[in-house]
């Protein structure tokens, strides 16, 4: 028998740790990792209609509007309905949050409160691999290979909104939006808040708090289920 599905929401501003996080809670637990950035990347990438407006507002540091983001997640939602999962970076505006809601039941939100100088510190140091979204810090998770990605040797760059200005802008834009979402999500009695300045301390807390949520072992729920 299939066990309880469990859906799941990290929230924090840019640098948080939500990816990192994500991937520990992925491994962990076997909840399926999905990503609104890595997802945005993908349609870029792939140039579909949605991407190539999309890209305009990420370029700019700028958040991509309500309507893009929606008309892009649900769908994808919509196909995981018998799956376990943990979206990282959806919904951060309230109206996002509105039509998250009128989709699925979330069991709970783990939001992320880290301070000002550390997400700038991180975001200056940090380096991806473009077309497997791994994130590299030089500080604290180096590539092997200066400059190059792990399992390919492709190399990495760093993203334009991870540049100074554009930085200040996406944090200050951040705190303005996500506040009324995590209100909700407090009142709604599922928020989790961490804070802290290393995903190293933090990630213990959010470890035992999963394990006491997820009511089973995971592989039964993450391996592809074939549909009937
Ligand atoms: P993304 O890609 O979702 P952001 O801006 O939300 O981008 P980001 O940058 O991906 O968030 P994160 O996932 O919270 O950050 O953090 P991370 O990548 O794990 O960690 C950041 C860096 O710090 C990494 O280098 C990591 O190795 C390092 N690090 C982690 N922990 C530690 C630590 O303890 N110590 C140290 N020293 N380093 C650490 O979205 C991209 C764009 O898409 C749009 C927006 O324009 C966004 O800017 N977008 C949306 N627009 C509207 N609505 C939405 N819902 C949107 N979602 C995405
Ligand atoms: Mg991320």
């Amino acid at each position: 028998m299939m066990a309880k599905l469990f859906r799941a929401v990290i929230m924090g501003p840019p640098g948080s740790g939500k990816g990192t996080i994500s991937e520990r809670i992925a491994q962990s637990f076997g909840l399926k990792h999905l990503s609104s950035g890595d997802f945005l990347r993908e349609n870029i990438a792939a140039n579909t209609e949605a991407g190539v407006l999309a890209k305009t507002y990420i370029e700019r540091g700028l958040m991509v509007p309500d309507h893009v983001m929606t008309r892009l997640l649900l769908p994808r939602l919509e196909e995981m309905t018998r799956h376990s999962w943990l979206m990282d970076g959806f919904p951060c505006t309230l109206a996002q949050a509105k039509a998250l809601n009128s989709t699925c039941d979330l069991d709970l939100v783990i939001s992320l409160n880290i301070p000002y100088e550390t997400l700038k510190d991180r975001l200056s140091d940090r380096w991806i691999h473009l077309a497997s979204g791994r994130v590299y810090n030089m500080g604290f998770n180096p590539p092997r290979v200066q400059g190059r990605d792990d399992l390919s040797g492709e190399p990495l760059i760093q993203h334009d909104n991870d540049q100074p200005e554009a930085l200040v802008s996406r944090l200050r834009h951040y705190k303005d939006v996500a506040k009324p979402v995590i209100d909700l999500y407090k009142s709604k009695g599922i928020l989790h808040t961490f804070s802290g300045t290393e995903t190293d301390r933090i990630w213990p807390y959010i470890n035992s708090l999963l394990s006491t949520k997820i009511p089973s072992r995971p592989e039964t729920d993450t391996q592809h289920i074939p549909l009937p």
